[in-house]
């Protein structure tokens, strides 16, 4: 990762699950300050816009510098807003090789780092954050925890919401009852058969209440699904 702000992205790479998965040697993230690369007594990176204009813009030179300096690993992705959206699907696929992160900032990066040295740009959501930080460690995090052996259970991921187009059903602890509100009898039955039918139908439930974009991506509810749902009074 290309970073401005290196102590920010260790700080938070020496935390939970990121850092004990690179104290374990199973995940790999190697943090460059860009400021490493200028030859200013200011260490600038950035500079007012061509064509006026407000706030400032990340430099060329200081990226090419650090790019050309500490060789990241290829594919190289700008975390910028106008980049391709990040979601667990982009995660998957990251999770396959190495690559790197720039992280953007101010008004915007110079064109030509765009244009000539960058392999992609990638977004984690339509809004506008001071720098790219943030967003780097957000897809670093999705990344991680899919990277086998980094999560403590072995199938946690396979289970996650995305990994079958459904959101999660609900969770439940102890205690059975907390203030009056109970834990469905189901979950307290022993009946492994009942208890999976029913997360099946409380995820369909959720999706189609909260995420119906998600139901129409998988192509709509099976006659299966639509006979689940009804046996447990849906609609
Ligand atoms: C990333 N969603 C939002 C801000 C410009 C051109 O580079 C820029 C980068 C940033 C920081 O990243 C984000 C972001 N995904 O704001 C402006």
């Amino acid at each position: 990762m290309l970073t401005i702000f290196p102590e920010v992205v260790e700080a938070y790479g020496d935390a939970s699950i990121i850092g004990r998965a690179r104290r374990q040697d199973l995940l790999q993230l190697v943090v460059h300050d860009l400021r490493e690369v200028t030859e200013d007594v200011h260490r600038s990176v950035d500079d007012s816009p061509f064509g006026g204009g407000a706030g400032m813009v990340l430099a060329p030179g200081p990226v090419f510098a650090a790019v050309e300096h500490f060789a990241p690993p290829r594919p190289l992705l700008l975390c910028s807003p106008g980049g391709r959206r990040f979601d667990q699907a982009m995660a998957e696929e990251l999770a396959q090789a190495p690559f790197s992160l720039l992280c953007g900032r101010y008004e915007g990066v110079d064109q030509r780092v765009v244009d000539h040295l960058v392999d992609g740009e990638v977004s984690i959501g339509d809004y506008v954050l001071a720098g790219g930080e943030l967003a780097a460690l957000v897809i670093v995090e999705a990344v991680a925890r899919l990277v086998p052996g980094v999560l403590g259970n072995a199938d946690s991921a396979l289970e996650d919401s995305f990994s079958h187009g459904l959101l999660e059903h609900p969770h439940y602890t102890r205690p059975a009852d907390f203030r009056g509100w109970e834990v469905p009898e189901v979950l307290r039955s022993g009946d492994h058969a009942r208890i999976e039918r029913w997360r099946h139908a409380e995820s369909l439930k959720r999706t189609i209440i909260s995420r119906p974009d998600l139901i129409e991506a998988r192509g709509g509810l099976t006659d299966a699904e639509v006979q689940l749902l009804s046996q447990h009074g849906y609609p």
